[in-house]
């Protein structure tokens, strides 16, 4: 079976985790996000790419779902020490080897797919990890500063210096519009048994993915059921902020509300939008919430959606796969 999940960072890495142990003899090809990238040092950094490498290939840490393990700051104290910032990203020592390498072959004229295949070799993620361009696209988030001045901050800034702490006005993948959709991308989706989008953040990752020019439509025009996992459970996201971004796009924090914001399959043909789920996943605490979705076009079913650890997360996933066997067109 061939199955291809639209990812970002941290939920995506392990919701395919699950996926993986749920479906092991499944060709998996993962469209990530690189709209979180930023560019350091003179280095090129990739958080979600990576983020799925290392979750995938066992050199994640655990417990922050993002970096390396066994990390050390050498590098890091050392620019500090020259006064050189920005001191709110934590780079790793074994994380800057992974940048470095990046950043060398984009050098030498490899486009990102190439470069992200040659880090795969090594870490073997049992997935085709693709990125959703080999184009720059960086979300940049517009938000007031202390002085009412509107500005646009870096994605990154304003997730990990700022914690999200004042609220995004705009959200915006710089870029997107120009960018083309990497090698294999379309051709994935294509030829694709099942559509999954995970549990990633519906505006900053499955969002951006789907803001490059191409990749909306061919899911939507996709003869595989494309099934989704709500990120929302209890009208809170389970990880992250993704309540602070959904703000950003007038979408409120329901995993019904969410389900809309993708739009229905059914309803394309005759609202002509770009509808593109067939099936949608909420957690139990959010039951009462099924028929709402039905209700959008939605087939919705009511599983438990907590990642506690891989066997959970890999009922989702069979929950998932077999919605989308369901509803298959
Ligand atoms: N997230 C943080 O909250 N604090 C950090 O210092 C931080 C550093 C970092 C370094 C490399 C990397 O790949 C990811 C990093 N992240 C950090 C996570 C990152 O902001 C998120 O993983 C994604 O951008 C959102 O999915």
């Amino acid at each position: 079976m061939r199955i291809v999940v639209l990812a970002g960072g941290i939920g995506g890495a392990r919701f395919l985790r699950g996926l993986k142990a749920a479906a092991p003899d499944a060709d998996i090809t993962v469209i990530g996000n690189t709209g979180d990238d930023i560019h350091l040092f003179g280095l090129k950094v990739c958080p979600d790419l990576d983020t799925v490498m290392y979750t995938l290939g066992g050199g994640i840490n655990e417990d922050q779902g993002w970096g390396r393990t066994g990390e050390t700051f050498r590098v890091k104290e050392e620019l500090a020490a020259y006064g050189v910032g920005p001191e709110w990203f934590g780079l790793g020592d074994r994380d800057f080897a992974t940048h470095i390498v990046r950043t060398q072959m984009l050098g030498a004229g490899y486009p990102l797919s190439a470069v992200t295949e040659a880090l795969c070799d090594r870490w073997q993620p049992g997935v085709r990890l693709l990125p959703m361009s080999d184009d720059r696209v960086e979300t940049h988030v517009a938000i007031e500063d202390e002085t009412g001045e509107r500005k646009a901050v870096h994605f990154q800034e304003y997730w990990v210096r700022l914690r999200a702490s004042v609220p995004a006005l705009a959200v915006v993948p710089v870029g997107a519009e120009q960018a083309k959709p990497a090698p294999g991308v379309l051709e994935a989706l294509a030829a694709a048994d099942v559509i999954l989008f995970p549990p990633s953040n519906p505006v900053v990752s499955i969002g951006t993915i789907l803001a490059v020019p191409g990749i909306r439509e061919a899911v939507a025009e996709a003869a595989a059921p494309v099934v989704g996992l709500s990120p929302i459970v209890g009208n809170a996201p389970v990880r992250g902020m993704a309540d602070k971004v959904l703000e950003a796009v007038g979408v409120e924090s329901t995993a019904a509300a969410v389900a809309k914001y993708y739009g229905g399959a059914e309803r394309r043909p005759v609202e002509g939008g770009a509808g593109l789920l067939d099936g949608w996943l909420v957690d139990e605490v959010d039951a009462d919430t099924v028929a709402d979705v039905e209700a959008a076009g939605i087939r919705c079913r009511a599983v438990p959606l907590m990642m506690t650890d891989v066997d959970a997360t890999a009922a989702m996933a069979r929950t998932a796969l077999a919605l989308a066997a369901e509803v298959r067109k």
